[in-house]
């Protein structure tokens, strides 16, 4: 028998029996919002009607309970011949225990049915995100919301959404209107941008949400303003080309980015904020001010990667302010690695590592202070967890720094725990995988990148370290195995190389 489970739960049992046959007018029992999509999710699988009720009946065959104790998001499922039982010390385990039975759905002669099997899962880490960079290409709310739904099904529990770069303002303020009036239209490649209003904003938090996901949004400061200076032309230093921008403008053969000029390229590095004007500060107090009180979540991200262009001391004072304003506005930050340079960080900050899975150029020292100020940390290596690496050579998608294209096999072959050197298990909050936009315009160029690396994200985030199906080849067999549930799900798969 084999179980294309990703990711793979904690203990599995598999027991005698046939296992329980899933039949047209089947009914789910339990917590409503998470049977109805359970019910639909089956239905989607099997082509069966399957249904939810509010109790228990004769047909109710998959039941779910929710019990008092046990660890958050952790769940039981229990299946024999006349019912398959979840069991959950919360709601989102709940949840998380019907993705598992979706995976577990399969077909023999006789229809669909549930093999008989006892599993019992928790997470590893409590944060499992992944990114969608909305500033280089802009994707609309139902993009969004269909990305938060392949990541959710996989138990990744944090969207982090890139929101504004040199390309592009992407939310509408009510306290610098000329952010999307002026500074929304532009996206990379001369491709149309666009922008969320306060509404698709709060409805993709909804629907994160009713899918056990918190949105972490970022304003990308002091670098990759760009588009801030084309709205607001008082705030932005003149475009710094640096040896690196220089390069990149070559490679892709963009125009050089021009003070107050909207900018479609792909370099990266050369805008930064006035670090040395009250002007800049109050900027900051609006567009985090507004972005706080719009975020239920805990998490506001501040950015601060690749800030070339910026005098260190400036960047590390820069840094210091923006920090502690979050942390006033009762958010805790996260900011990228580089701005664990910064000495008067605030102690509160959570660094995002975007180093590779052998750190270089000092990336693992600075990761290394958020855990010294007694914060934690995200990892997101780049040469195994970004999403937007070509997957193979001849993919017209996707872009190949980070020691790319990045294989499935790559992505599933590192472990966080041994990542950066004193950055240990207790250190980690968690695991993240950005989708970066420059190549991807559309939901089917994101599933096309993501599918199926995202699933090596989702076992690297949730499942233990060790086990005997933590192997490349019993990986390699599952994600195969789950083919007919992500298409049936929509899911445009790429074509194998
Ligand atoms: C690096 S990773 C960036 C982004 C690019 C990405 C492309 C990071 C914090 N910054 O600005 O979009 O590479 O892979």
């Amino acid at each position: 028998m084999t179980f294309a489970l990703v990711p793979f739960p904690l203990a599995l049992t598999a027991t005698e029996g046939r296992g329980l046959r899933l039949r047209e007018g089947a009914t789910i029992a339990g917590e409503s919002s998470i049977a109805a999509g359970l019910a639909q999710r089956l239905s989607e699988r099997t082509g069966l009607a399957v249904e939810a009720s509010p109790e228990q009946s004769e047909r109710a065959r998959v039941d779910l309970r929710v019990r008092v104790g046990g660890s958050p998001e952790s769940y039981e499922i229990v299946v024999d011949e006349a019912s398959a039982v979840i069991t959950a010390s919360d709601a989102a385990g709940l949840f998380y225990g019907a993705q598992t039975l979706v995976q577990l759905v399969q077909q023999d002669a006789g229809g669909w049915f549930f093999p008989t099997v006892a599993i019992e899962d928790r997470p590893r880490f409590a944060y499992r995100g992944v990114m969608l960079d909305v500033a280089r290409h802009f994707f609309p709310v139902e993009t969004v919301t269909a990305y938060i739904d392949r990541a959710a099904a996989l138990k990744f529990n944090h969207l982090h959404l890139h929101l504004s770069d040199d390309q592009g303002w992407r939310l509408q303020l009510a306290s610098r209107p000329r952010l999307t009036e002026v500074s929304s239209g532009s996206s990379v490649g001369g491709d149309p941008g666009g922008f969320f209003t306060h509404e698709d904003y709060a409805e993709i938090v909804r629907h994160a949400a009713s899918r056990h996901m918190t949105v972490v949004p970022e304003f990308d400061v002091p670098g990759h303003t760009h588009a801030v200076g084309v709205a607001y032309p008082e705030l932005v230093e003149r475009p710094v080309l640096s040896a690196q921008t220089l390069e990149t403008v070559q490679e892709s053969g963009g125009s050089l980015p021009e003070a107050g000029v909207p900018y479609d390229g792909v370099a990266v590095g050369f805008s930064s904020l006035k670090i040395h004007d009250e002007a800049t500060y109050a900027f900051l107090a609006d567009v985090f001010g507004e972005l706080a009180e719009l975020t239920p979540g805990p998490y506001v991200h501040i950015g601060g990667d690749e800030a070339l262009g910026t005098d260190p001391a400036d960047f590390a004072e820069f840094m210091t302010r923006a920090s502690s304003m979050v942390v006033s506005l009762g958010k805790t930050p996260i900011a990228w690695h580089e701005a664990g340079a910064a000495a008067g960080l605030d102690r509160a900050t959570i660094g995002q590592y975007w180093g590779f899975t052998t750190p270089i150029d000092g990336a693992g020292e600075k990761t290394r202070t958020f855990v010294q100020r007694g914060s934690r940390v995200i990892l997101s290596p780049a040469d195994a967890i970004y999403l937007d690496m070509k997957p193979h050579a001849d993919s017209a998608l996707g872009l190949t720094w980070a020691n790319g294209p990045t294989s499935l096999e790559r992505a599933y072959s590192w472990d966080p725990g041994t990542t950066i050197e004193g950055v240990d298990e207790s250190d980690i909050l968690g695991v993240e995988a950005p989708l970066w936009s420059e190549t991807p315009r559309t939901l089917a160029d994101l599933d096309a990148l993501a599918f199926p690396r995202i699933a090596a994200a989702a076992e690297i985030s949730w499942s233990p370290a060790r086990g005997v199906e933590r192997t490349w080849d019993s990986f390699r067999t599952r994600v195969d195995g789950l083919g007919p549930l992500w298409t049936s799900q929509g899911i445009t798969l790429p074509r194998a190389p």
